[in-house]
């Protein structure tokens, strides 16, 4: 992408709005813009990172046996009448009415929807178990919206519902979800700590929140030192291995950590860290509460109509974008892990008005792009300053930054974003070197 072409609006100042991080950047950088209070247009640049996360999740998803739909945002009032949530939910739920004078609402969850789906089509144990997902739109009236797109009224997330014949399989596809999000996290370049949690409007007797412990987190938490060494990764285990999973789960849920609402100090150990998280993902068992409500039964083994066993299993992918700037920037910008950078490398021309580093910048471009790397190449007639500053604001993994003076030496200087590090490098050695590195930090993927 030629930048001189591109739709990237950066700001040079601080937004007053902005009281953390990770939204003062997404504002300078050009990811988004508020078009009203928690309601944003997602800008190029921040649309390709949303769309990294969101492929993230869904690889993970599948991975672990989940089926992705796409169920509406619009949904109607009938069904949550039918669990009754219409009233329960409140003031957070968007309301409205069609002209024929229906009720609607713009969902802010989908266990009602999927339900339905569900009773229209299975009615035997032996279609189960099954897991259906999408990555949908939700809107939430929160009282106050703010830091962005961590507490937006609009936001995007990866929601999952499971349908088992019994209790103890509801529980294996429970621990099947853990383990996804543990990955899907540490795909993205995150830690992120499971942590015993409450159930709230959701309902249900299990559940679990995904905290990235982070200062500028909404939820205060207590965890055990143990975490900090603890890894959280989920690699080498497999979801169909259904008793070593069962032991990873019970060994990850038996190290304490616990939200501010389930926190009572009972079975805490004495080393215990109070900090502050920013939740990522929450996922829930609620067995029938809501089959047993919308009558989505199933014939068992001996013949007779049961209600279907559920969980469901929530991810903020908006949120997420927020998060991981919070885990990864400096003073300056952002830094973003390679796996969700939305170009891999930029390209710097410093002296757009000599022939001889446009025409080096152009042969780069070419090649790195030739090379498989999404590639910014910063080909505007500013100053080399302003280039700089902009690079380092959108935080892109690698910077190659293309001179007179290097170039008469035949070299060009390459900047790792993550430490500052900064090597002159050959220009022919470049795109190997920086193929090899890249690749390096995108594999498993
Ligand atoms: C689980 C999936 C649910 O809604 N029903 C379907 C269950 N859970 S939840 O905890 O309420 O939400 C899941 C995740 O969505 C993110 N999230 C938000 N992100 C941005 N702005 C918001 N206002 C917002 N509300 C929830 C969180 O990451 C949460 O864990």
């Amino acid at each position: 992408m030629r930048l001189s072409q591109y739709f990237l609006p950066t700001l040079k100042d601080n937004p007053k709005e902005a009281e953390i991080s990770s939204h003062r950047f997404m504002l300078r950088a050009g990811m988004i813009k508020q078009q009203s209070a928690g309601i944003y247009t997602w800008l190029p640049l921040g649309l390709r990172v949303l769309k990294k996360i969101e492929n993230i999740v869904r690889y993970h998803q599948d991975e672990a046996g989940a089926h992705e739909c796409l169920m509406p945002t619009i949904q109607s009032a009938d069904l949550w009448k039918e669990t009754g949530r219409y009233e329960a939910y409140g003031e957070e739920m968007l309301r409205m009415t069609d002209r024929h004078d229906r009720e609607m609402l713009y969902g802010p969850t989908n266990e009602e929807v999927i339900t339905d789906v569900f009773r229209s089509y299975i009615k035997s144990y032996k279609d189960l178990p099954q897991n259906l997902y999408h990555i949908q739109w939700k809107f939430r009236d929160e009282i106050r919206p703010r830091f962005g797109v961590m507490r937006g009224r609009e936001f995007l997330m990866k929601d999952a519902y499971s349908f088992d014949l019994t209790k103890e399989n509801a529980v294996y596809s429970y621990q099947k979800m853990f383990l996804s999000y543990l990955k899907a996290y540490t795909h993205m370049g995150l830690k992120v700590i499971p942590m015993k949690a409450d159930t709230g409007p959701i309902g249900g007797d299990l559940s679990h929140e995904f905290i990235l412990l982070s200062d500028t987190g909404e939820s205060e938490v207590y965890v055990d030192e143990k975490w900090m060494e603890t890894d959280v990764s989920g690699k080498d285990v497999f979801y169909e291995n259904r008793e070593q999973l069962d032991k990873y789960f019970k060994e990850m849920t038996s190290i304490y950590a616990a939200t501010d609402e389930t926190h009572d100090g009972v079975g805490a150990p004495a080393n215990l860290i109070k900090t502050r998280g920013i939740e990522v993902g929450h996922i829930f068992y609620f067995g029938t509460k809501y089959s047993e409500a919308l009558k989505a039964t199933v014939q068992n083994k001996e013949g007779k109509m049961v209600p279907v066993e559920m969980g469901s299993y929530g991810i903020g992918v908006s949120r997420l974008v927020g998060a991981i700037i919070e885990a990864n920037h400096d003073e300056v910008g952002i830094k973003w892990p390679a796996k969700v950078a939305p170009f891999d490398v930029g390209l710097l021309n410093l002296k757009v008005s000599d022939q001889e580093t446009s025409t080096a910048c152009e042969g780069l471009y070419g090649k790195l792009k030739a090379a498989g790397l999404d590639v910014l190449y910063d080909d505007r007639d500013v100053n080399a300053g302003s280039k700089f500053a902009d690079m380092d604001l959108i935080g892109l993994p690698w910077q190659v930054i293309v001179g007179p003076k290097g170039l008469k030496n035949g070299v060009v200087e390459l900047k790792k974003r993550s430490t500052s590090e900064r090597n002159e490098i050959s220009l022919d050695s470049l795109v190997t070197t920086l193929t090899t590195d890249i690749k390096d930090l995108k594999r498993g993927f």
